[in-house]
């Protein structure tokens, strides 16, 4: 069998089709999960695999599986994919492009009559991004441990306040052609696509990087509480405000957090003042803190410095603290044996590649808790993602797909019989 290629016009095309749900006027999407965009992407990729005699299905949380049937479809099938949500105002590519690589795949093994061993599924989870309902990879946790949370049922969503268990449920009854699956299944291999959200495969003119794993992530939710009173007749030694109670802890936190280790990463993303009047002191001040680091003994000492500097922030302020850990995801190594089959793809597609870590987190570190997982990443100019200025070079998100068939063709009992 001559050297399979993918069809890049259809995936580029694909690409444009799936960047026009929920486009922003910057050329960037907003498909939050659950919401109208998002169940119109999931109703198209639906069509798009109806349409080439794939089976559809979804399971409790929403992820969606596009099936392509192997030889023995009792075999715990190769999954392959990624997210169609996005960020408020994020890019067309995150997300998007693992889904759609691993549907043009799957279109491709269509096109040359190549049968598997075993099926080959396209997965898109759910709320991966976490930005409307945190914690993010909400689909890819509940399917890794087959449970859905019961606190996430009431869950507000932070754009609109609608409440988490009737988004999922709209969404359900979305795709009404879909079949209905149970919470997780046993998975042979799972592998994504995705743009690097950094700059170092674009400044070291790489089209590809093989994910080694991914570093740690925590979110806290910081709640300071004062007393609300007069802006003009509070004089300062009478004041309880938890806002500038904020500014200082988050002035000092600023100052200690990356400077003093350049693995770190401490980003404040959302701030509420209450009751927000101009000429009120404000009653709280909350605030959200996404925390990254490769190692957890980091994380927890970075952890403990915040809460430590928050509380004392508050209590020089008269003010009262609450921290609670939002989403706390431990960093992740991938499997030794599937990165040599991503190795040997590139070698065999003579694709220059550097082995790396993921800065962000994704599905695939849910995956790797249920069966070997691994990512491949593409460059993205500047580096930049959750923006809406996000590009990716009509080759790079070729070749990213070209990798993903190279590297399933070079999985062991993934035993490929031409048609
Ligand atoms: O935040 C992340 O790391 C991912 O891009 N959602
Ligand atoms: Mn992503
Ligand atoms: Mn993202």
């Amino acid at each position: 069998m001559g050297q399979l290629v993918v069809n890049g016009e259809r995936l580029l095309a694909n690409l444009d089709r799936f960047a026009a749900i929920g486009a922003t006027k910057k050329g960037g999407v907003n498909r939050q999960a659950l919401t109208g965009p998002d169940r119109e992407a999931r109703r198209l990729l639906a069509q798009l695999a109806v349409e080439r005699g794939f089976s559809v299905f979804q399971d409790p949380i929403a992820n969606l599986f596009i099936c392509r049937k192997g030889r023995d479809d009792s075999l715990a099938p190769l999954l392959i994919g990624s997210h169609l949500d996005s960020q408020p105002s994020g890019g067309r590519f995150d997300g998007a492009l693992g889904t759609l690589a691993a549907f043009e795949v799957i279109e491709t093994l269509e096109d040359f009559g190549i049968e598997t061993e075993r099926p080959v599924e396209v997965v898109a989870f759910t709320n991966e991004e976490g930005c409307r309902f945190a914690p993010g990879c909400m689909g890819s946790t509940a399917f890794a441990s087959r449970t859905i949370p019961s606190g996430w049922s009431s869950l507000r969503a932070a754009d609109d306040g609608a409440e988490f268990a009737g988004e999922l449920a709209a969404t359900l009854q979305s795709l009404p052609g879909a079949g209905m699956r149970d919470l997780g299944f046993p998975v042979f291999a799972f592998l994504e696509v995705h743009i690097e959200q950094g700059p170092s495969l674009e400044k070291e003119g790489l089209p590809i990087g093989i994910v080694t794993g991914i570093q740690g992530t925590r979110w806290l939710e910081v709640t300071l509480s004062g007393q609300t009173a007069h802006a003009g007749t509070t004089a300062l030694i009478y004041r309880r405000d938890p806002f500038h109670a904020a500014v200082n802890a988050l002035g000092s936190l600023f100052a200690a957090i990356m400077p003093s280790d350049p693995a770190a990463r401490f980003t404040v993303g959302r701030i509420a003042v209450q009751p927000g009047a101009v000429n009120a002191i404000p009653q709280t001040a909350a605030f959200t803190i996404d925390l990254r680091h490769p190692s957890s003994e980091r994380l927890d000492e970075m952890e403990e410095k915040i809460r430590a500097v928050v509380h004392d922030a508050a209590s020089a302020q008269g003010c009262e603290a609450t921290i609670r850990q939002m989403f706390d995801m431990p960093p992740a190594n991938f499997e030794a044996g599937i990165l040599s089959a991503l190795d040997r793809a590139a070698q065999e597609r003579g694709f220059a590649t550097r082995r790396m870590l993921s800065g962000a987190f994704h599905d695939a570190l849910f995956m790797n808790r249920v069966a070997p997982s691994a990512m491949i990443f593409v460059p993205c100019r500047d580096g930049l993602s959750h923006n809406e200025a996000e590009h990716v070079e009509p080759e790079h998100s070729v070749a990213g797909c070209n990798m993903l068939l190279a590297a399933i063709l070079q999985l062991p009992s993934l035993v490929i019989v031409t048609g």
